[in-house]
């Protein structure tokens, strides 16, 4: 139905294991697991897998984590459950789960909920460090916040960090973008101290007001010179209701500086979906197709790359976008009537629901008045320019 085209050994790959989507949070959690099988039912309805490697993945080892994280809060995270976790008080406190108990509840399966998102993102890399991939997905991970021995916002194990410490060993400097609505401080502050992963985050900034209340202009790594860090981390902050064509413009122009002066071998990309209109915790008024432009571009400089998930808090519209970028990898245009046949079909439809389009528009579902300025728009692309100078590929 859809015309794609394969080109001869240029190969994207999807990474996902089915089990990750029957993990509950709780109730009424925002993040809902069943996001994702939403998500592979568009992806399936549109015959995408045809175009793709598909693989279904591992869960990750806990000595495969402990790369990055600290094996006493693995052992925390492997042995606690809802029925135990009184017992674990102390734990509790020591890996901060007390205080962000409502934001990383513990629930049923949560252990085996983190290793196959992990693992996703894993054999993502892998696949994309082998060469067999020159894009490799999965939907599942970007967990961001996760630091070395703390959960935080959703997030227990930071994936992302595993898999970049992983593609490390292949190419010598990474760059790391983060199009989530919120900063990617848990990456960030991971890469702290090496000047061979760039990270660079998109997000709503607004300290005491908006999660995580980190990732000002000014914060772009370590203040002490001498460290190969410092000038290494990238941030563009921004206020609410941020449209399409500022959205595009900021992108293509801070990013595109960033590529040209570090000249990263590998990109890795979180693709949040918190960043578009009417998301349930988001506050920008981007469209499907403004935040697949992200996609398009990064695609664009031909550099090996991982593509992950990360936030999305209304569902329908997490799907039809992480849907609408598994089609550009592989060079596809999508029908902007859905499938007819696809399960949840319901979720799609009625007014409310984007009519069963793929493509509704959700620049006008919010209401929120777009408070950045032309002049903040610019200082930040002046900023970032000027950062530049002490980055050296
Ligand atoms: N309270 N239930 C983004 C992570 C955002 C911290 C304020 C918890 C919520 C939110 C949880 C059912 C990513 C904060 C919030 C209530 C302290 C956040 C459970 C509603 C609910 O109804 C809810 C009882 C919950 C959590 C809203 N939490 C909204 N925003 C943020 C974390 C993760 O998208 O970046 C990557 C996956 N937390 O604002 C509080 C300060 C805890
Ligand atoms: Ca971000
Ligand atoms: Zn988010």
């Amino acid at each position: 139905n859809n015309c794609i085209e394969r080109p001869q050994g240029y190969n994207v790959s999807f990474h996902y294991n089915s089990k990750v989507e029957q993990h509950h949070f709780g109730k009424t959690h925002p993040m809902k697991p069943w996001r994702l099988q939403l998500t592979k039912q568009l992806v399936l309805g549109y015959g995408l897998e045809y175009a793709m490697d598909m693989y279904q993945t591992r869960p990750a080892t806990k000595q495969e984590i402990a790369i990055f994280h600290d094996r006493g809060y693995l052992d925390f995270l492997e042995l606690v459950t809802p029925n135990n976790v009184d017992e674990y008080r102390d734990e509790q406190n020591k890996y901060n789960f007390g205080i962000e108990f409502y934001d990383c509840p513990v629930f049923d399966g949560m252990w085996d909920y983190i290793s196959l998102y992990s693992g996703a993102t894993m054999d993502a890399a892998r696949k994309v460090c082998s060469g067999q991939s020159n894009i490799a997905i999965n939907w599942s991970g970007g967990l961001h916040h996760a630091k070395k021995s703390s959960a935080s916002g959703f997030c227990y194990v930071n994936d992302i960090v595993l898999a970049i410490q992983y593609m490390m060993q292949y190419y010598s400097r990474i760059l790391y973008i983060d199009i989530d609505v919120h900063h990617g401080d848990g990456v960030e502050q991971a890469f702290h101290s090496t000047n061979r992963v760039m990270t660079l985050s998109y997000h709503k900034y607004a300290p005491n007001e908006f999660f995580p209340g980190t990732g000002g202009l000014d914060e772009t790594g370590p203040k002490d010179t001498y460290n190969e860090g410092a000038h290494h981390s990238l941030n563009v902050p921004l206020k609410d209701g941020i449209d399409d064509h500022e959205y595009k413009e900021l992108f293509k122009v801070v990013t595109g500086h960033v590529i040209e002066a570090y000249k990263p071998q590998a990109i890795v990309i979180q693709c949040g979906a918190d960043s578009l209109g009417g998301d349930r915790l988001g506050r920008f008024n981007l469209n499907i197709t403004a935040h697949g432009y992200c996609v398009e571009f990064v695609k664009a400089t031909h550099l090996p790359l991982l593509i992950i998930g990360g936030g999305g808090y209304t569902p329908r519209n997490v799907a039809r976008t992480w849907t609408h970028e598994t089609a550009l990898c592989v060079g596809a245009q999508l029908h902007d009537d859905l499938p007819w046949h696809i399960p949840y079909r319901r979720a799609f439809s009625g007014e409310r629901n984007g009519d069963g389009k793929l493509y509704p528009d959700l620049s006008t579902v919010s209401l929120k008045q777009n408070q950045n300025t032309a002049e903040e728009l610019h200082t930040i692309v002046k900023n970032v320019h000027w950062e530049m100078r002490y980055v050296h590929s």
